[in-house]
C-alpha cells in the first residue's frame, strides 16, 4: 500500500509529461556527449551548434549535449555513437590513433605549428578521416583545434632531459611515446580527471594547450609553462550514419548548415581565444616563458622520430594527405 501511495504522483506525473510534450510536429531527439568543462570553448561552440540545428530545423531536431564526460568517458564517446547509444558526440580524434594512424595526423609534432597550416593539414586529411568514420557508421559533422601544445611543468625546464623521471600525464598514443621518449613516467588522463591527478601529484608535467591548463586551473599545482606550440589537435563532432539518414532532408541540411558554421566559428574562437588563455596562465601567477633553443632543439629530435614512425604506419594514405598538404 504504501508502496503503491509513493508510486502514484510518479505515475499522474509521468502521465502529464507526455500530453504536454505530445509534439505538434515529429519531433527526433538526440544525445550529444563530449569530454570537456561546459565552459570549455569547444564546449560553448557545440551548445551553439544544438541552438542552431534547433532553429534551422524548426525544431524537429532537437540536440541535448552532455559535457564533461559525465555521459561516456571520453575513450567511449565514438563507439556509443557508432553502437546507437547516443546518436552524437565529440572526441579529441587522435585519441582514436591506435585504430587508425589517419586519427593521429594532427598530433604529428612540428607537422603544422599555426592555424593556417593546421587548417590546410585539415583540409588535406580530412576526406580520409570522413573515409574511415564511415567504415564505423559515423559521419563527420566538424572539428575545431585546441591551442598550440605546450609543456607544462612542476619544476624549470630548460631542455629535454629535464623531464626525465616525471609523471608524465598522455592523453593519446602520441604523448605517451614522447613521455617515454623523454624517460618520463607517461600515464593517460583525460581531461576530465585531470585536475585531480595535478592535485595529488599523480602528474608532474605535461603537454597540452592553455586551454587546458586554464580549464583545471593548472596554476594550483604547476608554476611553468613553455610555449613550446608543438601541434594543434583537433576535436571533432560526429554523428551516427543512421541516426542521420533517418531524419528527413531539410533536417539533415538544417544539420550540415549548421555544422559548417560551427567548424567556422570555432576555429575563429580557438584563434581567438588562444592568447588570452597563456595570459590568463600569467596572470595567475604562472611563469609563462617560450621554450630554449636547446629544449626546442630536443623536442624536434623527439618529433621527427615521431614523424617517421607516423609517416610508416600511416602508408599510402599518409604519404598523399602529406604530398597535399605540402604543395
Ligand atoms: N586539451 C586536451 C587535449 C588537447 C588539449 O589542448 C587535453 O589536454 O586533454
Amino acid at each position: 500500500m504504501a508502496r503503491l501511495r509513493f508510486l502514484a504522483p510518479a505515475l499522474v506525473a509521468a502521465g502529464i509529461a507526455t500530453l504536454s510534450a505530445a509534439p505538434a510536429l515529429a519531433q527526433t531527439k538526440w544525445n550529444l556527449p563530449s569530454a570537456y568543462p561546459a565552459d570549455n570553448f569547444h564546449t560553448e561552440n557545440i551548445a551553439q551548434f544544438a541552438k542552431d540545428v534547433e532553429t534551422l530545423s524548426g525544431g524537429k531536431l532537437l540536440i541535448t549535449l552532455h559535457p564533461n564526460a559525465v555521459l561516456f568517458k571520453a575513450p567511449e564517446i565514438k563507439r556509443a555513437v557508432a553502437t546507437g547509444q547516443a546518436q552524437a558526440g565529440e572526441v579529441i580524434m587522435s585519441i582514436h590513433e591506435n585504430e587508425d594512424p589517419i586519427f593521429g595526423v594532427d598530433v604529428v609534432p612540428f607537422l603544422a605549428t599555426s592555424y593556417e597550416s593546421s587548417k590546410k593539414l585539415w583540409a588535406a586529411s580530412h576526406p580520409f578521416v570522413e573515409k574511415k568514420m564511415e567504415s564505423q557508421g559515423l559521419m563527420v559533422l566538424y572539428a575545431v583545434p585546441w591551442p598550440p601544445q605546450g609543456i607544462f611543468s612542476k619544476t624549470p625546464v630548460t631542455k629535454v632531459e629535464d623531464l626525465k623521471g616525471a609523471k608524465w600525464r598522455a592523453y593519446n598514443v602520441g604523448t605517451s611515446r614522447i613521455g617515454d621518449l623523454l624517460g618520463a613516467q607517461s600515464v593517460t588522463v583525460q581531461q576530465a580527471e585531470l585536475a585531480q591527478a595535478l592535485a595529488t601529484g599523480v602528474v608532474t608535467a605535461l603537454i597540452t594547450s592553455a586551454a587546458t591548463g586554464y580549464d583545471v586551473k593548472i596554476w594550483e599545482s604547476i608554476p611553468y609553462f613553455y610555449d613550446v606550440q608543438a601541434w594543434l589537435p583537433k576535436n571533432m563532432v560526429f554523428v551516427n550514419k543512421a541516426a542521420f539518414e533517418a531524419l528527413d532532408k531539410p533536417t539533415q541540411e538544417a544539420v550540415l548548415k549548421a555544422a559548417a558554421a560551427a567548424e567556422e566559428r570555432g576555429w575563429k574562437s580557438s584563434i581567438e581565444k588562444s592568447k588570452w588563455y597563456v595570459d590568463q596562465l600569467q596572470a595567475k601567477g604562472m611563469k609563462v616563458e617560450p621554450p630554449s633553443a636547446e629544449l626546442r632543439a630536443g623536442f624536434e629530435k623527439i618529433g621527427k622520430q615521431l614523424t617517421a614512425d607516423w609517416i610508416k604506419k600511416a602508408g599510402p594514405d599518409g604519404e598523399a594527405i602529406l604530398a597535399t598538404f605540402n604543395k
